[in-house]
């Protein structure tokens, strides 16, 4: 069985929706946000301290767009999969790790130095400043989701849910209404799949079977 621990909203977000998209049985571990504050035995089994963590018998995984990767290319043949024969391989790998690596990066800057922080330790020219640099890297999706409803390989796939919590996270930074009309209907498209609502339902029901709080973890006010 595979166990995935999971903070509301958090990046946990990313295997949690690719589970759901997949129909593989899973077990959710809810925690606090942030559990290396709040959930201290956590370190044990992460020494990181952060959210997500996959295991599958004797894999641990930490980063989550690889557990997308992990997830779909186990379960292959999906169309969640991009296979290396296929012309879009190199744009769906690209697409997976831009979504962590390019755009919830800057996000997590704007996150810390805007919210998280207490007062005295804000830094409003570094929010400003990843603020623009998140909206520039994201208006370069906006000529490709102009033309096509998905980022790569004429249907959703993996890289989608990657780009796809990019998303999620702005809403929380109040930067969706700065999105370009393509990337509004691109995100909009998103929040339609029966499985993005089906894991917003799992991670909430989980939440208070397990008593945590449902609070979710870009809303949670603690430093990250
Ligand atoms: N690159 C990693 C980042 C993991 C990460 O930093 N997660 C955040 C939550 S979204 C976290 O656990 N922050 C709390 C902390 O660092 O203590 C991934 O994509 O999973």
């Amino acid at each position: 069985m595979l166990t995935l621990f999971h903070c509301i909203s958090a990046r946990s977000f990313r295997p949690l929706w690719t589970l759901e998209e997949l129909g593989l049985p899973y077990e959710l571990k809810m925690l606090p946000f942030p559990p290396r504050a709040l959930a201290r035995p956590f370190l044990d089994v992460n020494p990181l301290g952060t959210i997500p963590l996959l295991v599958d018998g004797a894999t641990r995984m930490t980063e989550s767009a690889a557990m997308c990767q992990y997830l779909c290319t186990r379960s292959a043949p999906t169309p969640l999969n991009v296979d290396p024969t296929e012309g879009g391989y190199g744009a769906f790998l690209n697409y997976l790790h831009f979504g962590e690596a390019t755009l919830t990066f800057p996000q997590t800057l704007v996150l810390r130095y805007a919210r998280f922080e207490p007062e005295g330790r804000r830094q409003p020219q570094v929010v400003d400043d990843y603020t623009r640099w998140f909206l520039a890297r994201l208006r370069t999706l906006d000529p490709v989701l102009a033309e096509q409803p998905y980022l790569c390989a004429e249907r959703f796939t993996a890289a989608d849910i990657s780009v796809g919590y990019a998303l999620l996270l702005a809403t929380y930074l109040d930067l969706d209404a700065r999105f370009t009309p393509a990337v509004a209907a691109y995100w909009a498209r998103l929040q339609e799949r029966p499985a993005y609502r089906r894991a917003l339902a799992a991670e909430l029901q989980a939440a208070q079977e397990q008593g945590v709080s449902t609070t979710p973890a870009p809303a949670s006010g603690m430093l990250t």
